[in-house]
């Protein structure tokens, strides 16, 4: 019965029930969880997404939202029931409006993030949201996750980027917040909520975004480095030497280069000899280069860097960014990573990694660290490989004990467990380990207000 109801409110283009359909939107980027749903939804229109919620409410059947199905941590995939309904927005896919005077647009929550960076550049302007899976994530998947990338050193997370939201509720109400307003003091800001909260508050539809002046073309540099702390006076020395116009500053660890070159065709770190570690970096110093090759000659001199490869054209600078953007994908097809997405205050990032790589040498002689990430932000990808030599069990619990001890020591260190990447399914007994008791009161307050009947993703991060 619901089914059909379903069916009739999006018409024949906008639900399947066809099991090879269905197949890639029943597991995530990673094949880390497997799921199963009766029907996908895609619906056209906010006003389509309003009474699909409300049938569903009226028949306590839950819906999963899901965007491109990039997420790292399973939140766009429903559970094994076969009960949970996926909504998927991918049809609402239309850029509304682009102000250049205003520096902002609105777009469905469908929009691939790589179309909104292109509708700003047409008008001259700039989104600087930007990450591996930006060719297929979804706006309204990014503003679920909170989502961070490689240019938030500039420009902050998705949460910085968004100006306004339309939001459909559990109970089927259209919250329209879309405003491109910089200043509002009228009351609670409630798009805060809905943003990086995986779809278990309500359903993003539509955002205004928050444009920039296009910073050009910026000059992107490979720096080798002989260690992961050099990176942070490095980068300290940059951003005074650059007036801030740094874009991008993401560090790699040699070993997670080499993967990348491994498993990756035509990628090719451009140095003669390797290197432990490497700085990939973004300047927008355009019409005065003699700036940073100035500040990378000092920071030479005094011993922060190995050398440097500065690209000579935008294509040399796409491969450079290419190896950075392919370590995910590398790691995928080197076989399980077990992937700790953290973050620690900057100034002690090298004392974290020189405790964690020793009380891993000790613990777990046969794990290797494959390190990388937004330095700049202190967020690294602190991902292990574990060889699977023992049996099923002890393996899995390994596992388990080298993640409590990486997520330990971030807790000593006054980090986070998730600093981009949210809590989704896989990250849930964390949220409760390692959160306040009154965080997690306030949440669970949020939740009950917001979806009483808990019909918006359950199962997903509280
Ligand atoms: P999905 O995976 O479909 O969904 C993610 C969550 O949002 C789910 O809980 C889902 O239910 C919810 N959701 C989706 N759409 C909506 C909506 N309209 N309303 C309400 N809830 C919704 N992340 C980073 O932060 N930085 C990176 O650098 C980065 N790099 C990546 C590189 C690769 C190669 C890959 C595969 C992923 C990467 N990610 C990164 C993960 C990142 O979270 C996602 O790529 C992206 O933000 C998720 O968008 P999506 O549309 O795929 O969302
Ligand atoms: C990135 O920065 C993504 O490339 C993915 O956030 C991180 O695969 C990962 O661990
Ligand atoms: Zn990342």
């Amino acid at each position: 019965m619901l089914i059909e109801r379903l069916k009739s409110i999006v018409g024949s283009k906008g639900w399947t029930q066809d099991a090879s359909e269905l197949e890639p939107h029943l597991t995530d980027w990673r094949n880390a969880v497997r799921g199963q749903t009766p029907i996908m939804l895609s619906p056209a229109s906010t006003e389509e997404v309003s009474k699909l919620v409300r049938a569903c409410a009226d028949a306590a059947v839950a819906i999963v939202p899901q965007g491109g199905n990039t997420g790292m941590c399973a939140g766009a995939i429903p559970d094994a029931s076969g009960k949970q309904v996926i909504l998927n927005l991918a049809r609402m896919n239309n850029i509304r409006t682009v102000d250049p005077l205003d520096f902002s647009m609105v777009v469905d929550a469908g929009c691939v993030l790589a179309n909104i960076q292109q509708a700003a550049r047409q008008v001259d302007r700039y989104f600087p949201l930007s990450l591996g899976a930006e060719g297929s994530c979804q706006i309204g998947g990014n503003i679920s996750t909170n989502a961070g990338g490689i240019n938030v050193i500039r420009y902050g997370t998705t949460r910085d980027l968004v100006l306004g939201l339309e939001v459909v509720l559990a109970d089927g109400r259209i919250w329209n917040g879309i405003k491109t307003l910089r200043k509002d003091t009228a009351g609670y800001d409630l798009k805060q909520l809905f943003i990086g909260s995986e779809g278990t508050l309500g359903i993003i539809t539509a955002a205004a975004l928050r444009l920039f002046p296009d910073p050009g073309n910026a000059t992107t540099t490979l720096i080798a480095i002989k260690n992961a702390g050099n990176a942070v006076p490095l980068l300290a020395k940059l951003r005074t030497s650059l007036a801030d116009r740094i874009e991008a500053f993401e560090l790699m660890g040699g070993n997670t280069l080499a993967l990348v070159e491994r498993h990756i065709p035509d990628s090719k770190i451009p140095f003669e000899e390797s290197y432990p570690w490497y700085v990939l970096i973004e300047a927008s110093v355009e019409g005065s280069p003699d700036v940073l090759v100035n500040a990378l000659a000092h920071c030479l001199d005094k011993g922060l860097l190995l050398d440097a490869v500065v690209a000579k054209s935008k294509a040399e600078a796409a491969r450079l960014w290419r190896l950075r953007h392919s370590i995910a994908e590398a790691e995928k097809r080197e076989g399980v990573a077990l992937k700790h997405d953290i973050s620690v205050p900057i100034g002690r990032m090298e004392e974290f990694l020189a405790r964690a790589e020793k009380l891993l040498r000790e613990a777990f002689p046969e794990s290797e660290q494959f390190v990388f990430g937004h330095v700049g932000d202190g967020n690294l990808h602190y991902n292990v490989h574990l060889q699977r030599a023992s049996g099923d069990s002890e393996y899995e619990q390994k596992k388990a004990r080298i993640t409590a001890l990486v997520y330990d020591l971030v807790a000593e260190f006054g980090g986070s467990f998730s600093a981009e990447h949210g809590i989704g399914s896989l990250k849930r007994e964390f949220l409760s380990r390692y959160k306040d008791d009154t965080d997690l009161q306030l949440m669970r307050g949020m939740k009950k207000t917001l979806d009483p009947a808990n019909i918006l993703n359950p199962g997903k991060v509280i």
